[in-house]
């Protein structure tokens, strides 16, 4: 095998149509109870267990034996991580990076810090897939994808970040700004890879026009855009809509967050990934 391409499930891919694909689990930890986010995760019953739940919750990243499992055999391998500045998933996938290059030296491990989760690590999936399809050599992919990179982007909405504040994920001060009930904390990955908020709304209109209104400032200009959701296809499906109408985008996509993404984006979240230029 050539090429295979390789992320953490907060990608919340599971396959890829034409390029060999793995994606390797985190863990969601709901007391006594562990969540492995991998096809089979039951996320109706995590969402159950986390609201009957009152004490910690967490999550846990892969391991360096999990990631060499998902490199498998293959000679050339894009992998793709959740931002570094907020998990240790990186990390792990660079120590495993090193064990395997050492093991194989014909072999080759490039692994991408998305800086980012969810939907942008997907368009950069996507982006690697399709290089991959083209014929690319692995030197013009590693040149491509590092532009492309540059050129995605990442915004969210969340209803709360009571679990991102428990798990020391955000600030406390952050967390106390967004904790008001009924308000939505607008918000993107900051270039460092953390949470950045730009505004609180009270209402789903709110949401919506703040988007448009950030998308128009970055120059956005109808490039692809993923949207993910906990339990929100309304506004995922309005948020396209308005997308695909103001911007003439042909390819906006909207689905369900996998475990971990859920778990920190909660009820009624949205991550939106986008192509700029
Ligand atoms: O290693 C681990 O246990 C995983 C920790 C992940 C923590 C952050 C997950 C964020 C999920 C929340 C909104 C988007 C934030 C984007 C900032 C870069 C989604």
């Amino acid at each position: 095998m050539k090429f295979k391409i390789v992320s953490d499930s907060s990608s919340d891919l599971l396959t890829l149509p034409q390029v060999p694909f793995a994606s390797v689990p985190l863990h969601i930890i709901v007391g006594s109870r562990e969540f492995i986010d991998d096809a089979a995760v039951d996320l109706e019953l995590l969402e159950k267990t986390l609201s009957a739940h009152k004490g910690p919750s967490g999550t846990a990243c892969p391991g360096v034996d999990d990631w060499l499992r998902a490199f498998g055999e293959a000679e050339n391998v894009f992998c793709v991580t959740i931002t570094s500045a907020l998990s240790g998933s990186y990390n792990s996938a660079m120590s495993a990076k090193r064990e395997y290059e050492e093991q194989f030296p014909d072999r080759f491990v490039h692994i991408i810090d998305s800086l980012s989760t969810g939907p942008e690590m997907a368009l950069i999936i996507e982006k690697l897939q399709e290089l991959i399809l083209s014929g690319k050599e692995r030197e013009d992919i590693l040149r491509e994808i590092t532009a492309y990179t540059q050129r995605t982007h990442l915004f969210f909405s969340l209803e709360t970040l009571r679990n991102l504040a428990n798990n020391g994920r955000v600030s406390p001060a952050v967390a106390k700004l967004a904790g008001i009930l009924g308000i939505r904390v607008v918000g993107q990955a900051s270039p460092q890879g953390e949470l950045q908020l730009l505004n609180k709304c009270r209402g789903e209109q709110c949401v919506l026009s703040n988007i448009l209104k950030y998308l128009r400032e970055m120059g956005y200009q109808g490039g692809k855009v993923l949207i993910s959701h906990n339990a929100n296809e309304k506004m995922a499906s309005a948020l396209a809509d308005s997308i695909r109408e103001n911007f003439h985008a042909p390819d906006v996509r909207f689905y369900p967050a996998r475990a971990l993404c859920s778990f920190y984006a909660e009820k009624g979240g949205l991550l939106i990934g986008l192509e700029l230029g």
